[in-house]
């Protein structure tokens, strides 16, 4: 394990993908570093083309990359869209990883997603499990992109010795969440199914699958202070687990999430959906080590995720015709 420190201070940084989850956490959580962040829309930039990724990184000149950029989806869009997982998440990754080794960049992290490991990979996940194993084929699309993304940081150090390091969340949640029924994660689905239900006065509300997968839950903001202190103190071509190292069922989560939102009708399980990974918990003992550890228990992240929904979503999602209530 390499644990380098490298300062931050004054560094002009580029967060690709700032208008994602995980990159609006970045912007919040980089306002408490004195640093220059510079963003650039996706009507300006393409980050699928290479051209015009060098042009952007030519003329910014970024010294430190956070690579939030990616096509992202719950286990109903990886599963519906593989050409767009595949080949969007391939062509950002390869270009800005390119880009900023053609053109000096100092530190580069990379995001990539725990779906990277074996279906059935033994619990908790090492970071050593990648590649042991057959994919979970829900998402294998997206994980055969964020495998290949972790490899460029790996060949890229070795080739060419530039710091390049990745990072492999659980299943994030949080503010900025995407709450479209069908694209979403289980956390802003729930979340938004139980709201509805209690609005509605529905007796009952859907899960899909069976509710005994087991998994992991990071907010969105505990991930953000990750990244930070992972750009200031890892540098190691290993890539580097980001949870919590605790786990919940998925009718456990469902019912944690109706209590938050205050609904008290019941669960009904749609075993035509599929339930995915049985189980997907990290085992977070390489980043614990070096110092970082989450801060955000469930239970009080989805509070504050439910009053982000209400203060920012419910109102123009109520106006939905709601005809995904399933
Ligand atoms: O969050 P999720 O879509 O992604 O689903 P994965 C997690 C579990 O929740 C699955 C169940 O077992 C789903 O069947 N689930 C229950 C629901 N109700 C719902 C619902 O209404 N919506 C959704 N979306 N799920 C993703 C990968 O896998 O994990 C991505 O597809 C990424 O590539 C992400 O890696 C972190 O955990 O199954």
């Amino acid at each position: 394990m390499i644990s380098t420190p490298f300062d931050l201070t004054g560094k002009r940084v580029f967060v690709a993908g700032h208008r994602g989850m995980v990159g609006s956490a970045l912007m919040r959580r980089l306002e408490r570093e004195n640093v220059d962040v510079r963003t650039v829309d996706r009507q300006h930039v393409d980050l699928r083309d290479q051209a015009a990724v060098n042009c952007w990184i030519e003329t910014v000149k970024p010294e430190v990359i956070f690579l939030a950029a990616a096509k992202v989806g719950g286990i109903f869009a990886n599963n519906r869209y593989p050409a767009d997982f595949l080949y969007d998440n391939l062509m950002i990754e390869a270009n800005v990883i390119h880009a900023a080794y053609e053109l000096g960049v100092e530190k580069l992290l990379l995001l990539g997603s725990t779906c990277i490991y074996p279906k059935l990979s033994p619990q908790p996940i090492t970071e050593e499990a990648l590649l042991t194993g057959p994919l979970e084929p829900t998402n294998e699309w997206y994980a055969i992109a964020k495998i290949a993304g972790i490899k460029l940081c790996q060949a890229y150090r070795r080739q060419h010795g530039c710091d390049f390091i990745a990072a492999q969340p659980t299943n994030l949640y949080g503010p900025g969440d995407n709450f479209d029924l069908e694209t979403s994660h289980v956390v802003p689905a729930l979340m938004r199914k139980a709201h509805e239900a209690k609005r509605l006065a529905k007796p009952s509300m859907t899960v899909w699958g069976t509710g005994t997968p087991l998994r992991e839950f990071l907010h969105v903001d505990d991930l953000a202070d990750a990244l930070v202190f992972l750009m200031k103190n890892y540098s190691g071509e290993m890539h580097i687990n980001c949870g919590t190292g605790e786990e919940i069922s998925i009718a456990n989560l469902a019912k944690m999430i109706c209590r938050t939102v205050g609904y008290n009708g019941g669960l009904e399980f749609d075993g035509t959906r599929p339930d995915g990974t049985p189980r997907k918990l990290t085992d977070v003992s390489r980043i614990n080590a070096i110092g970082w550890h989450h801060k955000i228990e469930l239970l009080e992240g989805l509070e504050g995720a439910y009053q982000w929904f209400l203060n920012e979503a419910a109102s123009s999602l109520s106006n939905e015709a709601m005809t995904q209530t399933r």
